[in-house]
This record gives C-alpha cells, sequence and structure tokens, in this order.
C-alpha cells in the first residue's frame, strides 16, 4: 500500500496531466440554490451530471426554498462571483458550455456578461434560461426593467429557452396567454434571434390539443422546428429548468438540435408522468429522479 505521503505527492504531479487529458466534458452552472424545491442547481446538477458531464456550479444565491413558496430566507452571493472566476482562471479551468438560470439581479447579469468573456474558447456552448416569470406573470422581485436587461444577456448566448411568458416580456410586449398560432410564434422567435442569439426555443406551447412541447428557430440556417411530446395533467414548477438542463446536456453531447429538443422534451414529460403515478405526490416540484433512465436512454448511454 502506499503511505500518505506518497499518494499526496503523485495525486500533485498528476494534476497537469489530467487536465491534459481530460475525457469528460466540463461545464458550468449559474443559478441560485433553492435548498429544497425542486428547481435551478438542485435540477441542473443532478441531470447533467447524470448525463455523463462534470457539472462545475456557481451558485448566485442561497434561498431555503423558491421564490414561489410564500415565505423564504434568501442569502445573495454576488460578492463570490467574481473570486471564484478569478481563482479557476488561476488554475487554468475551462468550460465546455455554460448554461445560466434564475439570475437574482442586474449585478448578477452583468457578471455573467463577464464570466462568457472570461471563459470563452472556440466551440464554447453558451445557454440563457431567461428566468423572469410563467403564465402571464413575474415572480417576485423582477419586472419589465430586469427583463430588458436579461435580453440583453439573451443577445449573448448562443441558445435562449424562454416561456411565451418571458419571450414577451423581454420584447416588452404583452402576454397573449394561449390565444397564439404557428404565425405569432415563429414571429416570436424571428424577433428574439434579433436581439443576438442564433438559437431560440420557445417552451411550453401546444398547436394541438394533446400535444405540448417546444418551437425552435436557428437564425443562421433559417431553419424552424418543434417537437410536441403528450400532454399532461396540471402544471408544475421547475420543468423549466428541468427542460433547460436536458437540452444543455444533449447539445453538449453533441446531439443535433431537433434531436436535443425530443430528449429534452420526453425526459421532461416522463419526469410530469412518475409525479402523477404517485397520488402523494410533492407539490412544489416533479419526480424527475425517476425518469433519469429516460433521459439517458435518449442519449444513447444505455
Ligand atoms: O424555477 C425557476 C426558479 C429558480 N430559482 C428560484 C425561483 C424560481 C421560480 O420561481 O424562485 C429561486
Amino acid at each position: 500500500m502506499k503511505s500518505a505521503e506518497t499518494t499526496k505527492n503523485c495525486a500533485f504531479e498528476n494534476v497537469a496531466a489530467i487536465f491534459e487529458r481530460k475525457i469528460m466534458k466540463r461545464v458550468l452552472s449559474i443559478q441560485d440554490i433553492s435548498c429544497l424545491g425542486k428547481c435551478s442547481l438542485t435540477v441542473a446538477l443532478p441531470v447533467i451530471s447524470a448525463a455523463g458531464i462534470e457539472t462545475a456550479i456557481l451558485p448566485t444565491a442561497v434561498l431555503s426554498v423558491h421564490t414561489w413558496f410564500n415565505s423564504f430566507t434568501f442569502h445573495d452571493l454576488t460578492d463570490e462571483i467574481a473570486p471564484i472566476c478569478r481563482n479557476w482562471q488561476e488554475h487554468k479551468f475551462d468550460f465546455d458550455g455554460i448554461s445560466t438560470g434564475y439570475l437574482g439581479s442586474f449585478k448578477q447579469i452583468e457578471l455573467v456578461e463577464d464570466i462568457f468573456t472570461r471563459f470563452e474558447k472556440p466551440g464554447m456552448l453558451k445557454l440563457v434560461d431567461p428566468v423572469l416569470g410563467d403564465h402571464g406573470k413575474f415572480y417576485v422581485g423582477f419586472d419589465p426593467k430586469f427583463a430588458k436587461r436579461m435580453s440583453q444577456l439573451c443577445g449573448k448566448a448562443d441558445v435562449i429557452v424562454p416561456n411565451l411568458t418571458e419571450a414577451a416580456f423581454m420584447l416588452g410586449e404583452e402576454y397573449k396567454g394561449s390565444n397564439y398560432d404557428e404565425k405569432y410564434i415563429l414571429n416570436l422567435m424571428k424577433r428574439l434571434a434579433d436581439l443576438g442569439a442564433p438559437n431560440v426555443v420557445i417552451t411550453g406551447i401546444s398547436y394541438e390539443k394533446g400535444k405540448y412541447g417546444v418551437a425552435a428557430w436557428n437564425a443562421e440556417k433559417e431553419e424552424y422546428s418543434t417537437y410536441f411530446g403528450e400532454e399532461q395533467p396540471g402544471t408544475f414548477h421547475g420543468t423549466g429548468d428541468l427542460f433547460s438542463a436536458a437540452l444543455f446536456s444533449a447539445l453538449i453531447c453533441k446531439q443535433p438540435m431537433l434531436q436535443a429538443l425530443e430528449t429534452a422534451v420526453e425526459f421532461t414529460v416522463e419526469s410530469i408522468r412518475c409525479t402523477l403515478q404517485n397520488p402523494d405526490h410533492i407539490p412544489y416540484g416533479v419526480e424527475f429522479e425517476r425518469a433519469i433512465p429516460v433521459l439517458l436512454r435518449k442519449l444513447g448511454k444505455i
């Protein structure tokens, strides 16, 4: 058996070599930790990791529960962000992708823009989920000015994944509810792409009863695509975060966009299905853990 000292020396000697022959992709997920509540990092970390991708996290705040609850604690971590990133740069870490979710302030958006620049490298995927609200309403603490600022961050991403509420709010428009058609969605996506992101994915849409899914616009190829799964009854908190984590994983695993949309939609639908199967299911999130095999199957990992 090796002595503790020998092991330590070997570990240090090998650090550079380990980084050189990195076989796993490494990504960074930037959003809050809602300690209990099944959203943001408590969803992104297990999902992306399960996909076989090393997942570094940058928590922007620690909340007891997400803001859907009528009371919560909130500890802001903005001041930690720049020092953590500087330290990563000293260690010469890089990322194959960066994804962002819930950001709590203008300052945090500015810091994320700085992170995109600091860690920029060819082929690095930047996915922004402009978490602002749902069902025509802002989440607690957000307003039209914040939505406008979020739209600027979206302009710096490769892929953005707003729901209909977020899409409308970022364009400074009224939310239309379910009163829309395919022409409206296409026009919405084109105008969002004009903000700067070449790939726009609108989540939570339906053109046909019983089918629920997403639409995507690739502005460079002028390509429109959709993917719909089986509509599930009810609405569930955290499914946007789940979809975003699964889509990011699939794109990092090099699935083409249409296949990645299918992976992410089917995983999200299966998570809701697993939740509904349980008559005593939790009211604040979905049982995505039981749907992980579907994600892995869709990614061709099992
Ligand atoms: O699921 C999005 C989200 C993430 N993080 C926090 C939230 C929400 C939505 O309510 O409150 C803290």
